[in-house]
Order: C-alpha cells, then sequence, then structure tokens
C-alpha cells in the first residue's frame, strides 16, 4: 500500500504494520482534568478526536494492529525519577491527587484512554513511564515479535511523548509516518515545528501526511 506523504510516497505492507496513538488519556485531554489544571487549553486536543477516531476505526476494520499508549506511573511512583517529579513548581506533581486522580498513576481514572479511543481486546496498551513509547516498556520486543516494521503515529502532544516515540522507533529501524490532524499540542507552533522537523532533510525522522491519505490508500 502506498500513502500520499511528505517529503515523498510512504509505502507499508498492512500486515507489517502497527497505529500507535500516543497517550489519548483523559487528564491530557478532557475539560476538568490535569493539562486544563495546568492552565493548558484542551479543546486544542479535544479537535483531534473525531479524526483520530476515524482513521482508528478504519484501520482495525482493515485488520490492522493497534498500539495504544499511556504516560503512566506504578502507585508508589518507583518507576518515576526524581527528576521528573521535582522538576519545576508545578500546582500539581505526579501522584499527587488530582481532578480525576492521582496524577498519571497507573489505574487511576484520568489516566485512561478517552472513551472514543478505548482500547478494544486483541490490541496492545502500553504504561510508559517516560516521554518516548521504547523507554522501559517491552514495546519493541512486542512488535518484532509480530514481525512490525512500520509504524503510522498519532496522539499527544506532537513534540513531546509522539516525537520522542517517533525518534526513538526510526532509532529502532521503523518506518514512521506521523498523521498530521491525528496529532496536537497545546502549542500549535511547537506541532507546526514537529511536524516540519520530522520529514526534513529527506525524511530524517519520518514521514507525515493527513489522515484522508491513510483512508484513501485503504480504500
Ligand atoms: C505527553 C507530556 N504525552 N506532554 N506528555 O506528551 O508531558
Amino acid at each position: 500500500m502506498q500513502i500520499e506523504a511528505q517529503p515523498f510516497t510512504y509505502e507499508f505492507d498492512l500486515a507489517k504494520t502497527a497505529l500507535v496513538l500516543i497517550d489519548m488519556q483523559r487528564d491530557f485531554i478532557e475539560p476538568g482534568g490535569f493539562g486544563e489544571t495546568l492552565g493548558n487549553d484542551v479543546s486544542l486536543l479535544e479537535a483531534i478526536v473525531p479524526a483520530t477516531k476515524t482513521t482508528l476505526e478504519a484501520w482495525r476494520a482493515a485488520g490492522g494492529l493497534v498500539v495504544h499508549t499511556r504516560e503512566a506511573h506504578k502507585p508508589d511512583l518507583s518507576d518515576c525519577p526524581p527528576a521528573k517529579r521535582n522538576r519545576g513548581n508545578p500546582t500539581l506533581r505526579i501522584g499527587d491527587a488530582g481532578p480525576m486522580g492521582r496524577i498519571l498513576v497507573m489505574g487511576e481514572p484520568g489516566n485512561q484512554i478517552i472513551e472514543a479511543l478505548a482500547p478494544v481486546e486483541g490490541e496492545i496498551v502500553v504504561d510508559k513511564p517516560g516521554k518516548g513509547a521504547f523507554y522501559a516498556t517491552g514495546l519493541h520486543e512486542m512488535l518484532k515479535r509480530r514481525g512490525i516494521t512500520h509504524l503510522l503515529f498519532g496522539g499527544v502532544t506532537t513534540e513531546v511523548c509522539v516525537q520522542t516515540s517517533m525518534r526513538e522507533a526510526n532509532d529502532r529501524g521503523y518506518d514512521c509516518l506521523l498523521l498530521e490532524d491525528c496529532t496536537e499540542s497545546y502549542f500549535p507552533a511547537f506541532k507546526a515545528a514537529a511536524v516540519e522537523m520530522i520529514r526534513a532533510q529527506g525524511g530524517i525522522v519520518g514521514w507525515t501526511a493527513p489522515s484522508a491519505a491513510l483512508l484513501a490508500a485503504l480504500g
């Protein structure tokens, strides 16, 4: 299959490709969650949900593998480096009680994937303690076992966990494509810059394309 992408056409085999949705969790996206508590405009992130849902449903219908990630720590925070928890002067830190339960802690309501994109049986769900999906998760081994060589990325936020995960994937030999309208940042300029830098220099990190181009490829 082929996707009309930048900087050039992206070719993939459905059986060797996974759709990876990064951190579409309630605390980042829903009004009243952690993200909004920090002063962010979460409506920017909510706006990608319809396109992401359409893409997810089309990918599922085609029989493609789906991976969901959550930025999530163990309840005792033993997997949260003090440098991550203590940095800066936020009103709420990782592990504190927030509006939707303890911030970025596994099993808490705010740590769940939003209902519109909730995982279904057979899909991989990865709890990741870092920004990248490959750090301390075993994701690479899970994908290798399934013969996956190509990854299509969506999720939030573009310049943090999505871009970090794409760069990690690129270094592990995957051909990666970012679905431009299935990813967002609290800072539109950062999203624009991340999209540009991913596909710069002949696709130094990978490809980018609108989800419509993937839907067209899936027919
Ligand atoms: C993600 C973050 N998911 N911005 N986390 O990007 O801290």
